[in-house]
């Protein structure tokens, strides 16, 4: 019998063909496959995850704990300044409501811009004493203009404890050294407690010579009272503050310890810069005279033999107790000791 001869099959000698052909075409494959692989085109070892994106460098020496790169430096200015500000005290502040509209201020008026690198570290010193009602305003309207002036910055109440004559030099001192040894501040800004800025462009921030801030104010017309003013709001380096040797300790009630202030820098060859008298408006809340602070009757004297006490009277000679140290949401208040005129 004859095998059937469907029309899809093949004949015994196509089939034997059909696969030698398939088998030599698998080796040549192989062969091709194995050559590939061992002139070094390929990779035997299973396949990885894909590498993750690369990072912005390091520095070599940071650890594998450092959260990122750090931030950009702030721009200078601050695009956040708005320009002048209404500042009236017809109304007066509540310090819950002070508390509230700044959430970004830290326990003791600490604060710091979160997405730059803030220009400079500024300790704000604020001489005191029973001065609560003006206290509120400053905060209240200082808050807001340090954080658009991109500052990192704290502030510091020094409050004269007892009832001895008032002495605003020296409480300025015990602020410089109480700051100091809570960060490494490199700017400090002298602020009298009842001036507030008219115009946010008028930064809180050091300059390359001592700056007078509270230049224009609205009790003296808006303008400089004599042009050797130096006393209200200013900011001196923590290099231009040493090489005077801080401010004189012994100017006991009101008067002439700004004037010393303005020789020492004088005598150190330093000239004062200021903003010029449109954004260096400010006002003062009026108030009556302090007791306890009575013009100083020895000022004159003192000021007239600022280069002979310089060096001998200051930061080297400092002495005071810390009687009290709080810590409130918007600043911290440091109660002093300061003793008195006869020691
Ligand atoms: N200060 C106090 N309490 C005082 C005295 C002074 O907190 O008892 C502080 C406060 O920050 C003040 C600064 O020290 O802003 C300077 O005080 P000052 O008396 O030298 O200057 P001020 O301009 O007053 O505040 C001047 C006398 C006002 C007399 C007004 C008469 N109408
Ligand atoms: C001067 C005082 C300064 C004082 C300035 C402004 O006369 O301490 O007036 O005073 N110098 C002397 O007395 C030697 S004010 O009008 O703000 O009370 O800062």
């Amino acid at each position: 019998m004859k095998e059937a001869q469907g029309g899809g099959a093949l004949p015994g000698s196509s089939l034997q063909r059909a696969c030698r052909l398939l088998v030599v075409f698998c080796a040549l494959h192989l062969s091709a496959t194995l050559l590939y692989y061992l002139a070094g085109g390929g990779d035997l070892r299973p396949p990885r995850n894909p590498e993750p994106p690369p990072r912005s460098p390091r520095p070599a020496n940071s650890s594998r704990a450092t959260p990122g790169p750090p931030p950009p430096d702030c721009p200078d200015p601050s695009p956040l300044r708005v320009g002048a500000l209404n500042v009236e005290f017809s109304q007066p502040v509540n310090l819950e409501e002070a508390e509230r509209i700044n959430p970004k201020v830290r326990e003791g008026g600490r604060y710091a811009p979160e997405d730059c690198k803030a220009l400079q570290k500024v300790a704000i010193i604020i001489p005191f004493r029973n001065r609560d009602e003006h206290l509120k305003y400053w905060l209240y309207y200082l808050h807001p203009i340090l954080q658009r002036q991109q500052l990192d910055y704290g502030v510091y109440v020094i409050n004269q404890g007892g009832e001895e004559t008032f002495n605003r030099a020296k409480l300025l001192n015990i602020g410089f050294k109480e700051a100091l040894k809570e960060y490494d501040y490199g700017c400090f800004v002298f602020s009298d407690v009842d001036l507030i800025p008219m115009d946010d462009r008028n930064i809180y921030k050091c300059y390359s010579q001592p700056r007078h801030l509270s230049v224009s104010m609205d009790k003296f017309g808006f303008r400089l009272p004599y042009n050797q003013y130096f006393g209200g709001v200013s900011a001196l380096s923590k290099e231009q503050l040493v090489k005077i040797n801080g401010f004189p300790n012994n100017y006991w009630g009101w008067g002439g310890e700004d004037d010393d202030i303005y020789n020492r820098l004088f005598f150190k060859g330093m000239r004062i810069s200021r903003p010029d008298a449109v954004i260096g408006k400010c006002r003062m809340i009026r108030h009556s005279r302090d007791r306890n602070n009575e013009p100083n009757p020895q000022r004159f004297d003192r000021i007239a033999h600022t280069r002979e006490t310089m060096n001998s009277d200051g930061l080297n000679t400092l002495s005071y107790k810390v009687v009290k140290t709080e810590k409130y949401p918007l600043y911290t208040k440091i109660t002093v000791d300061v003793g008195s005129p006869k020691n």
